[in-house]
């Protein structure tokens, strides 16, 4: 029997800070994302050397984790479907969580494993998918070691993926690391790129796969997609590929989440549209970014102002930006705090999949209604995002549970 205890705390800011689960993971101190007590909050930035940071935080500017932990942890009848650039799936604290396709796992009728048979036993046109699919190799393995584009004797590991996997669904309360909001999920991994391919060349074929990969995910049983990226300079065809796997999804109850941006622009206006964030489908969920103190977040780099995109119109609602989270260094399992819309995307994602836990008959529509009716109003979300508001995981699953 794993610990589970519950308390609530008097705050020396004399607000009442309500907290509800706190999972026995050692690092679940630094998941102020999840439960923000407030005033000065020292954290490390990674788990493997000290390099704390100060956060000046206001209280319960946060996701409300550990009370919607009250209402559920998570089902791995729930699938998210996760598309990035590679997964680092064996780290310490995700493996558990990965997606095991039913159709391509446990013996043929020869005692062959399915997994790694050659054959395609579900019949789903890819053969051995038992984790999802890598749609820029070709590939059953998603992984995250690829050439680099510049030394191609070289082969490294890419990190981008990582944090969105362990915020969406790192094993929780296992004694081990972080928690994601799902304790318990299953997240498909579907490869779109590669490092080396989309970042010092323009990827024409990037639009194509990521087309594949959410019809892929829609056809396997995901309910949500967190996709932590965009398209750059698409040609028309390829966005209208793209539209249409995505009206595909909705058509199959999927809701796709997808990060906003760090541009800090207003990608309402025409000549900062930026996709899939700016297609008007219903079934889609854009999420800006916010810090600790509940503004959106915006920096000076240079003589540029960047920080979270925004737009009434093509923004729906925010979640904070720095989670730690699960991370790659070395090759191997480590922690760190991650930041950029690449990161408040999953919450956001993470939360979808929590509020299907308590409540699968949700069309993605009721979703994502539920999200946004449920989020925390913030005065510095007002006339930026759709909702004005910051996701709240507690209030969505009490949305859900009535
Ligand atoms: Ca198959
Ligand atoms: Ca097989
Ligand atoms: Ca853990």
């Amino acid at each position: 029997m794993k610990t589970i205890f519950k308390a609530i705390f008097v705050l020396p800011a004399a607000a009442i800070l309500q907290i509800g689960i706190v999972p026995n993971d050692p690092f679940f101190k630094y998941q102020t994302s999840f439960l923000n007590p407030g005033g000065k909050t020292v954290i490390e930035r990674t788990s493997t050397k000290s390099s704390p940071v100060t956060l000046d935080a206001i209280a319960g500017i946060d996701a409300d984790i550990t009370r919607a932990w009250t209402i559920s942890t998570g089902s791995k009848k729930v699938v998210v479907a996760v598309l990035d650039d590679g997964f680092f799936y064996g780290h310490e604290d995700l493996t558990g969580n990965i997606w095991a396709n039913p159709g391509e796992s446990g013996p043929d009728a020869t005692g062959h494993p399915k997994e790694t048979n050659g054959l395609d036993d579900d019949g789903n046109g890819y053969v051995d998918d038992v984790m999802g699919w890598d749609f820029a190799f070709n590939d059953p393995d998603p992984d995250c070691y690829v050439f680099d584009g510049m030394r191609k004797d070289r082969v490294q590991p890419y990190w981008h993926s990582i944090s969105a996997l362990g915020i969406i669904g790192a094993r929780g309360n296992n004694g081990l690391g972080v928690a994601g909001i799902n304790w318990d999920v299953s997240m498909m991994l579907l490869k779109i790129g590669a490092q080396g391919i989309g970042r010092d060349e323009k990827d024409t074929a990037r639009p194509g796969r990521a087309a594949k990969a959410i019809r892929y995910a829609a056809d396997n049983g995901a309910r949500v997609i967190n996709w932590s990226g965009f398209v750059s300079d698409p040609s028309p065809e390829a966005l209208a590929e793209l539209k249409a796997a995505i009206e595909y999804a909705g058509r199959k109850n999927v809701l796709l989440v997808a990060g906003a941006g760090n541009s800090g622009l207003n990608v309402d206006l025409p000549e900062n549209a930026t996709y899939p964030v700016c297609f008007p489908d219903e079934n889609i969920l854009t999420v800006a970014m916010i810090d600790f103190r509940g503004e959106l977040v915006s920096y000076k780099a240079g003589e540029r102002v960047l920080g979270s995109n925004y737009g009434v119109r093509s923004v729906d609602i925010a979640a904070l930006d720095e989670n730690f989270t699960t991370f790659l260094q070395n090759g191997r399992s480590s922690y760190r705090l991650a930041e950029g819309t690449s990161n408040s995307g999953p919450v956001v994602a993470g939360i979808a999949a929590l509020t299907l836990a308590v409540r699968p008959d949700l069309s993605a529509a009721a979703l994502k209604k539920i999200l946004m009716d449920s989020a925390a109003r913030l005065p510095a979300l007002a006339g930026k995002v759709a909702c004005g508001g910051m996701v709240n995981a507690y209030s969505s699953l009490r949305a859900a549970s009535r």
